[in-house]
């Protein structure tokens, strides 16, 4: 059956009464975006843009030629239409406000434009990541605090990956939908509709480099699917890590397994690595519209309620029995660790 494409699915969602027509516009827009990320990172060593930009962002890091790129190309394909109030992104100190010589629309667009950059210069899979919220009534030039919203209040999120193939994944709070891209005709066929993520995995996808800095509950629960078969999973696992998180969640997405980046007390300030705004909750909206599952370790991500635009939580998302499992083991008191068993 000949799939439909991007444009002819947002149509008729737009005819169901789901989405308006600034939302519509508002994702065919960020998709095209993402067609000019998907170009510039393949090009490579070719397009002159590997490397570090040599400036930092707000988060510390060393931001790479392509960073800036994407971050770009995101704020100039957005900047015209008239759907958006501001935008925000990981590469930007503060919101971005839509020049005043264009009309202002009712949405916030919150970003990462290239996660996983490190992986760039190594050729492997980075993408970009997007959240697409409200913005509050009579709020006329949206600062930061108008982006504070639990990440229940989304209205649509999705991400890209620049693999093998160009694949982006979206949500409109109605299941989750896969769009490939087709670089001859240069659109987004449908490949995938209404993706569910099995409830039970044997994959999981962790960095276990920072072991020895982890907390009880998370020793315990990587413990045991280390032990294997001997252990009291009573069956083998497997590992995944490839530092992209659009990649691994992507994965996840697709066959199943379980994502996490917990705090640990190497920095005990610091509460995780991943930015709630634009990684954990757009990666949580869509996980669970795929019957996954997303917590903390002690709360549902999408319950949130944000302090700071930047802000960093712990991650734990996928197949839901054991986000669920390793969620519960963070919630009974260490005095009684064998409840869970
Ligand atoms: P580590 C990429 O920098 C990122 O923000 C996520 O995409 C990825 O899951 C994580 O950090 C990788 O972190 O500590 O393993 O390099």
């Amino acid at each position: 059956m000949k799939s439909i494409s991007l444009t002819q699915f947002l149509i008729e969602q737009q005819r169901e009464g789901r989405i308006n027509a600034d939302l519509r516009l508002l994702i065919e827009v960020v998709a095209r975006a993402c067609k000019r990320i998907s170009i510039a990172v393949g090009k490579g060593a070719l397009g002159g843009v590997l490397g570090s930009a040599g400036t930092e962002n707000v988060q510390g890091e060393t931001q790479k030629k392509l960073d800036v790129l994407s971050n770009e190309i995101l704020l100039e394909a957005n900047a015209w239409g008239g759907h958006l109030a501001a935008l925000a992104s990981e590469e930007m100190d503060d919101p971005h406000p839509i020049p005043d010589r264009y009309p202002k629309g009712e949405y916030l667009l919150v970003f990462d434009p290239l996660d996983g950059s490190s992986n760039i210069d190594v050729n492997i899979s980075v993408g970009t990541i997007f959240s697409v919220l409200r913005c509050p009534e009579g709020v006329k030039e949206p600062d930061e605090k108008a982006f504070l919203q639990p990440g229940t209040q989304q209205v649509a999120a999705g991400y890209a990956v620049y693999g093998s193939s160009t694949v982006l994944v979206l949500t409109l709070g109605d299941g989750v939908y896969q769009f490939t891209l087709d670089r001859e005709q240069g659109n987004f066929p449908l490949t995938h509709a209404k993706m569910r993520i099995p409830e039970d995995t044997s994959e999981f996808a962790i960095n276990m480099s920072n072991m020895r800095h982890w907390e009880p509950p998370m020793r315990r629960y990587i413990d045991e699917l280390l032990a294997g078969k001997t252990g009291p999973r009573g069956r083998d696992f497997n590992m995944r890590w490839v530092a992209s998180m659009v990649a691994d969640v992507h994965r996840i997405l697709t066959r199943g397994g379980i994502f996490i980046y917990p705090r640990d007390l190497k920095d005990p300030g610091k509460p995780g690595k991943l930015r709630l705004m634009y990684e954990a909750n757009p990666m949580a909206f869509i996980v669970e519209q795929a019957g996954g599952a997303a917590t903390t370790g002690r709360e549902r991500i999408l319950a949130i309620a944000p302090a700071q635009l930047h802000q960093r939580v712990p991650v734990f998302l996928g197949s839901k029995n054991e986000v669920e499992r390793v969620t519960a083991y963070h919630l009974t008191p260490a005095d009684r660790a064998d409840a869970y068993a």
